[in-house]
């Protein structure tokens, strides 16, 4: 259908008035809430996925890409509540006590977004607490942990110790990232995956929550 293949490349151009007025007329096309978002909006955050993945795209492409999907969403968020559609999972995502760097989590929160996850972001310096409280408040299945510092990258292992010893034990998966972590550190601490890029890191966060 043209209008979902004209919404799926306007957000791939960031150009958020052209998504905005192709999804209104979508909708005035009678086409689903559900279908809009999977077919348009979510098919263009997929491909500039991949593309940041292969390096073909950049974040500030990204940046724009996703704001132009938000506002797309802002257009179909009260039909797709009247339709039904269903979030995929829940996910708490921050970036850990002492840190304060979000570019690399807001564009995880964005690629989660992309993929139908809904985001908890608890924003910067979070403690170890506050991740597991957002976690029992909102049912989710996984904690996302961001920190781009060699020095604050150790909080890590304390989010998964509190875990490990709360009820949430077995029940919440816990992601790792961050210019610094690799996999051999997510090894060393116990979480349950490391992952490199945002574009892997939503893609991730929908097989864990969907399990
Ligand atoms: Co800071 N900083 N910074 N900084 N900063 C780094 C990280 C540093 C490497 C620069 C350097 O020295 N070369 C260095 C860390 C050294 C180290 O620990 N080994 C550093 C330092 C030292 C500091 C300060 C201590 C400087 C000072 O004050 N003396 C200070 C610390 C403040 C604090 O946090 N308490 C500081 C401050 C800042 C600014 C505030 C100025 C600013 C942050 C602004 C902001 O985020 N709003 C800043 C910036 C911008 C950087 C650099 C230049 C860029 C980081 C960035 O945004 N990259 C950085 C140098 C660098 O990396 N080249 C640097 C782009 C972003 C898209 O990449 O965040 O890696 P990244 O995210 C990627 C992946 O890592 C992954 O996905 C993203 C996209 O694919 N990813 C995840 C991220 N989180 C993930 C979570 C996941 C999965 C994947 O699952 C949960």
């Amino acid at each position: 259908m043209s209008i979902l293949n004209d919404i799926s490349s306007w957000l791939q151009q960031g150009r958020a008035p052209k998504v905005k007025a192709c999804v209104q007329q979508a909708l005035d096309e009678g086409i689903p809430a559900g279908e809009i978002l999977e077919k348009g909006l979510l098919d263009g955050m997929g491909i500039i996925g991949q593309k940041f993945r292969n390096n073909e795209v950049f974040v500030p492409e990204v940046l724009i890409a996703a704001r132009a999907m938000s506002k797309g969403v802002e257009v179909l968020r009260p039909h797709l509540v009247e339709d039904g559609v269903e979030e995929k999972g829940t996910v708490v995502l921050g970036t850990v006590k002492g840190d304060l760097h979000d570019i690399g989590k807001n564009l995880v929160r964005m690629m989660m977004e992309g993929k139908g996850l809904k985001v908890i972001d608890l924003g910067v310096d979070v403690p170890v607490e506050k991740f597991l409280d957002a976690a029992r408040e909102n049912d989710a299945k996984l904690i996302c942990c961001s920190a781009l510092l060699t020095t604050t990258m150790g909080e890590m292992r304390s989010v998964v110790e509190a875990v490990e010893a709360s009820e949430l034990k077995g029940k919440v998966s816990i992601m790792i990232g961050g210019a610094p972590v690799t996999q051999s550190f997510c090894d060393q601490i116990g979480a349950s995956r490391y992952t490199a890029d945002a574009a892997t890191a939503a893609e991730v966060a929908l097989e864990l929550c969907t399990a």
